[in-house]
């Protein structure tokens, strides 16, 4: 971070609410968001936590089309339950709202309008496949066919789950529209694109020159797309569900849910600042002043929205600040499969906090401690009952518990008076020290998984102090009694500490060993 910046926006990817919300999710956006606003408040800093559900698009009719049920029952539905996991499970957001809110589809609105006035678009007409039954035009998922490179049955418009090759709809053979099972046909249509090809020189010098600290597998993904050459984007879609083009004759169409996502960060600071003003100011604090530090927690498939074509909308506009950083993390596997909600291959947030009562944390750990940071990674329930039982329990656990039964033991539960202290004393307080400094570094720079090993280091010291220095022993003679108690003081210390240290990864355990320790 090369700039002192003097607060910070946080925002998570707005998940689609066509289903619930899996570990898939937790892992990748947020859990570590999650961790990262919990430090950021530890230290008394200014931050916002902005989330909330991405509730048009495809994903959103088709499975609303399945269920013959209406997008807005889909959404609220699935809203409600995403929202309340999310809070059962400790997500600290400050606002978790949703882009059919009114807030939203105004500024998204007029986010539009404002780039359409200063001639930031462009208007071009193409062909693409319309159902003249349903009298609609037919998004890529609602158009299959036989795939013309493995031949199979039911590929989509714009891939082929068979043989994985993505294609475009007029590759398909036979065509079919989903929603009529009538042969489409072709017809003219007229949308607006971003000429992203227009920005490409200054996102170049901004990601490339200057943010070379970014994650290598973003800045990597940043780099093939700048090094292919950047394409028009189409930011408008014939489709009634989403938020609608603001200009005469664009009946029918409606913004891309791309384009309207990402503003609905925007929109629901707004929110949150109309709503908390004397807490939060004013919501363009948040987005137009340069002092803010824009952090934005996606996952891997999102890497281009965030850092192109995001950045390009808000350059574009002229007024907003644009990400510092953006962390984003690769998938999670469950048993070695692909997550998939469409597959029903997941476990759900919603369900994990049925069938694991207050056990928001052990899933938390399990989730950093195997974070996809680098590269995918495998969510298994035997590594789950491992890390619970050999790290957890046996570590941080055992640690606490044992300091905690002897103070009450020997002194009643009260923290004992601190006597000459030993090298070894000494060396014990100065490695909280040292430890803090190394946990900071590392979430200072998103490394979590490091950050979080390196605290539960202080539980690992913990236990070895108490084995190398056995109070137990010592106090078969009462002569010994001042030795035990400065020894259980730095012990103490350790488990306070230990709070706080925890605090952004276990936020449920270290607020019940706070109250235990009575800080
Ligand atoms: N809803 C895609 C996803 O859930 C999309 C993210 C929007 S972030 C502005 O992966
Ligand atoms: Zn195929």
């Amino acid at each position: 971070m090369s700039k002192n910046f003097k607060r910070t926006n946080v925002t998570t990817a707005l998940p689609y609410v066509n289903g619930p919300v899996h570990i898939g999710h937790l892992a990748g956006v947020y859990v570590p968001a999650d961790i990262y606003v919990r430090y950021l408040r530890l230290k008394n800093e200014e931050v916002v936590f902005i989330g909330g559900s991405d509730e048009h698009g495809i994903p959103i009719t088709l499975k609303a089309s399945k269920e013959g049920v209406t997008p807005q029952d889909i959404v609220d539905r699935y809203h409600e339950i995403i929202k309340k996991s999310f809070e059962d499970f400790g997500i600290s957001f400050d606002i978790y709202s949703r882009t059919s809110s009114k807030i939203h589809h105004a500024m998204a609105s007029d986010f539009f309008k404002k780039l359409y006035d200063k001639g930031e678009f462009i208007e071009q007409t193409s062909e693409q496949y319309y159902d003249e039954e349903a009298k609609q035009f037919l998004a890529d998922r609602y158009i299959t066919g036989t795939c013309p490179h493995c031949q199979s049955e039911g590929a989509y418009g714009d891939q082929c789950e068979k043989c994985g090759t993505s294609l475009s709809p007029t590759d398909l053979i036979n065509p079919k529209s989903e929603i009529s099972g009538s042969k489409p046909v072709m017809r003219e249509t007229k949308h607006w694109y971003l000429p992203l090809d227009k920005h490409e020189n200054w996102l170049r010098e901004w990601i490339l020159e200057n943010h070379k600290e970014w994650k290598t597998n973003v800045y990597g993904q940043c780099k093939s797309w700048l090094d292919m050459g950047l394409q028009p984007r189409a930011v408008s879609r014939d489709l009634n569900w989403g938020v609608p083009v603001p200009l005469p004759n664009a009946e029918g169409k409606v913004l891309y849910v791309w384009f309207d996502a990402p503003i609905g960060y925007i929109s629901n600071t707004k929110e949150l600042c109309d709503n908390q003003n004397d807490k939060f100011g004013t919501w363009e604090k948040w987005w137009k002043d340069e002092d803010t530090r824009l952090v934005h927690f996606i996952g891997k498939d999102n890497i281009v929205f965030h850092c192109i074509v995001f950045p390009a909308m808000l350059k574009a506009e002229g007024s907003y600040i644009l990400p510092d950083n953006v962390p984003a993390n690769e998938f999670l596997n469950l048993e070695g499969k692909k997550i998939s909600t469409s597959k029903n291959w997941a476990v759900w947030l919603h369900e994990y906090l049925v069938d694991f009562p207050d056990k928001q944390d052990v899933l938390r750990y399990v989730l950093t401690a195997n974070a996809p940071e680098t590269k995918d990674n495998d969510f298994t329930w035997k590594d789950f009952q491992q890390r619970n039982n050999s790290e957890l329990v046996a570590i941080y656990g055992n640690f606490v518990n044992r300091t905690l039964v002897l103070t009450q033991k020997y002194f009643g539960g009260k923290v004992p008076e601190r006597a000459e202290l030993t090298d070894y004393d000494k060396e014990v307080l100065n490695e909280i020290v040292n430890l803090k400094s190394k946990i900071v570094n590392l979430l200072d720079t998103f490394h979590f998984r490091e950050a979080l090993k390196e605290a539960m280091n202080l539980a690992r010291i913990g236990n070895k102090y108490l084995a190398d220095t056995e109070p137990w022993k010592l106090a078969k003679d009462k002569a010994n009694m001042q030795r035990i108690g400065t020894i259980l003081n730095v012990a103490l210390q350790l488990c306070a500490n230990l709070s706080i240290a925890f605090e952004p990864f276990l936020p449920f355990s270290s607020g019940k060993l706070r109250g235990m320790l009575n800080m």
